[in-house]
């Protein structure tokens, strides 16, 4: 068989089980990453199991998130973060320095490496032909102890990109094209493998821009193969030792193909209120008016993209009615704009520039009026993200971003007719490469004391789990729940991740704001959902703080792969549908029994009985060995108590 490039780097990694799609693999994790939303409860999980030092070849905590110290709680996170990566051998990359998955392949990824984040764009780190897979904290505290990543093996797909991308037209409508085609649900099993002669006109940026995105298709990742294009931006690194060229086989097998003509491509959006409702640029014309314009994020603010942007903007201004803020996606790509007057440019536009970091992308500052309108370059567009929940945020290009901004209405560069400034537009010739703000793994032995600010709390953990549960509906939503419907992100609220008791009290409160009340008075209970119920981050917490409050099961359509892990982890059951039909037949507050759990769930079917409607009906647990025994013993934090316990 001629593998593609997926299944090389498996094999290379595979500790047990066999290739085969949808049976369940262990991989070896090479490298794993952190950030300040999720770190502090990977940290907390990491410090019950008793390991001395990271046991990864390298992990790295980064911080870019939650920047705004608007009182304690962000900044003591960040001490404690700092002092855990001194004792347990890890880098830490500070505030300031860049968003974790951009600084990631500029500074730490590896071609043939598989790398594990706890966040859900951990997939960018692909675009050098990398395995990078997101995950909940706890599955990368387990990666730091020795584990390996438990995962399905997933099904291959073979995006063939051929010819090349018009001016004006760039990787982002590329994501968007595949949005429009596979849906938020499309890539759910599937590993996107991008290959053809269209590769050549894509940078690294570009490349990651795409492998980014695939994570709004639910794919466990997208990868490109690790060919010239990876090379030289090696050498630009001053990495070229790391680099190793790595490419599928020639007609290697796929197990689906895909094909995309760049040339037809044309400038896409994706409009109000999820990344696959794309459309073309050109059909909206002069119908949206814009508020804001955002350029940054982790999907897209390298160098070229804001180069682009100011090409645009040079001699403009931003339109009366718009805030035009810009973001760089790392300190390098930030440097290295500021010495070529692509940030003054920029600012003489009347651009507002914000630190290197997520700032807008996830309501961390930037919050656009009620009811405003803004279009953005990152890659979550989910009501209620940019942190007001009236507004609506469309999702493109730099390139559209910019003419927009100026214009005031979303445009279409090319029917604008101003892509030829954008030919002047290249990578940067040579690049700034500094690392004083990543601090190294100490190296001697001398004692960290941890540093825990009030705000920090330990993680609860679940109890095992029981003979019969009666319990009642205390929350039935419908199709695509994301996590930010579950746990909400913007800056009020992401800095209470380190605190499980409090950050529960917001569960599900944009879209339910008594989900907490009842849930509480209930004691216990379940939630039911329709299909892909927990897409979008991996926030944890959308499956801890739940559990917090007592639910016990989540009886979906179909689930989410990180969310279905994290519930897991934590204890909580997933269970399908095996009839969809019967989502129909329960209401909020109907009471619900399952007798005989633990050994129903061994089965892998679990009979449910409505008491309120008198009927009962069946579920399938899609649940390996190994899933029903952490279930059973009530999560993996309980499992690691009792290994240590017997020590
Ligand atoms: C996001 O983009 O939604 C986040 C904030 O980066 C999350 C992480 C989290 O909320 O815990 C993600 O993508 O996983
Ligand atoms: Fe940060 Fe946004 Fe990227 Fe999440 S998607 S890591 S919030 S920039």
């Amino acid at each position: 068989m001629k593998q593609n490039l997926t299944r090389k780097i498996i094999a290379a990694h595979l500790v047990s089980g066999t290739m085969t799609v949808g049976e369940e693999i262990a991989v070896k994790v090479d490298q794993t990453l952190t950030h300040d939303v999720t770190g502090t409860q990977a940290y907390l999980a990491f410090e019950t199991m008793n390991v001395p030092r990271v046991k990864t070849e390298l992990s790295v905590s980064y911080v870019d998130h939650n920047l705004l110290y608007a009182d304690n709680k962000n900044a003591d996170d960040h001490v404690y973060l700092q002092s855990i990566a001194k004792k347990y051998g890890l880098y830490l990359s500070r505030a300031g320095n860049g968003i974790c998955h951009t600084v990631h392949f500029e500074r730490f990824g590896q071609p043939g490496k598989i790398l594990l984040g706890s966040d859900s764009h951990t997939p960018t780190g692909s675009a050098i032909g990398a395995l990078a897979i997101g995950a909940g904290g706890l599955d990368v505290a387990l990666a730091m102890a020795g584990e390996p990543l438990y995962l399905k093996m997933p099904k291959v797909v073979n995006v063939r990109l051929h010819g090349r991308l018009r001016p004006g037209v760039s990787a982002k409508d590329i994501i968007l094209e595949m949005l429009r085609r596979e849906t938020v649900k499309g890539g759910v099993g599937k590993i996107y493998e991008y290959t053809g002669d269209g590769l050549d006109c894509l940078s690294i940026y570009d490349r990651s821009t795409i492998t980014n995105m695939g994570a709004e298709m639910g794919a466990t990742t997208s990868v490109f193969p690790s060919d010239e294009v990876v090379h030289e931006f090696f050498i630009h690194q001053q990495r070229e030792e790391q680099w190793r060229p790595l490419l599928p086989d020639e007609e290697a097998d796929y197990d689906e193909v895909i094909d995309i003509d760049l040339a037809a491509l044309e400038p896409l959006v994706a409009q109000p209120d999820m990344p696959d409702n794309v459309c073309k640029v050109s059909e909206l014309a002069d119908t949206v008016k814009l508020d804001q314009v955002f350029i940054g994020s982790c999907t897209n603010a390298s160098y070229s993209d804001l180069a682009k942007a100011a090409a645009i903007l040079k001699g403009h201004t931003v339109h009366p009615d718009v805030s035009l803020v810009v973001a760089a996606g790392s300190r390098q790509i930030f440097a290295m704009a500021l010495r070529d007057g692509v940030i003054s440019t920029l600012v003489d536009a009347g651009a507002r520039i914000l630190e290197c970091g997520c700032g807008p992308c996830v309501g961390i500052g930037q919050a656009p009026r009620t009811n405003g309108v803004s279009l953005r370059t990152s890659n979550r567009n989910f009501k209620g993200r940019s942190g007001t929940l009236a507004a609506s945020i469309y999702l493109g290009s730099p390139e559209v971003a910019a003419i927009s901004a100026i214009k005031g209405y979303i445009t279409d560069p090319i029917q604008e007719g101003i892509t030829d400034v954008l030919s002047t537009v290249t990578e940067p010739s040579s690049y700034i490469v500094e690392d004083n703000m990543i601090i190294p793994p100490q190296t001697s032995a001398e004692p960290v004391e941890i540093i825990r600010g009030p705000n920090i709390k330990p993680m609860p953990i679940n109890e095992p789990l029981p003979q019969t549960i009666e319990a009642h509906v205390s929350a039935y939503r419908g199709d695509n729940i994301t996590t930010d419907d579950i746990i909400p992100a913007n800056a009020q609220f992401s800095a209470l991740r380190s605190n499980i008791p409090a950050i529960s009290q917001i569960t599900f409160s944009r879209i339910d704001p008594d989900f907490v009340k009842r849930a509480e008075a209930y004691g216990k209970s379940f939630i039911v959902g329709g299909e892909n119920y927990g897409q979008g981050s991996s926030r944890e917490h959308a499956a801890i703080a739940p559990m917090y409050l007592g639910v016990k099961a989540i009886i979906t359509k179909s689930l989410a792969r990180i969310h279905k892990n994290n519930l897991i982890n934590h204890g909580v059951v997933p269970l399908n549908f095996v009839d969809a039909a019967d989502y129909d037949r329960i209401a909020q507050d109907d009471e619900l029994r399952i007798e005989n759990f633990p050994s129903q769930l061994e089965s892998r079917k679990v009979t449910v009985i409505n008491v309120t409607k008198g009927f009962s009906f069946d579920t399938k647990a899609d649940l390996t060995d190994r899933e029903v025994n952490i279930l059973i013993n009530g999560g993996q934090l309980r499992l690691v108590q009792s290994k240590n316990q017997k020590q």
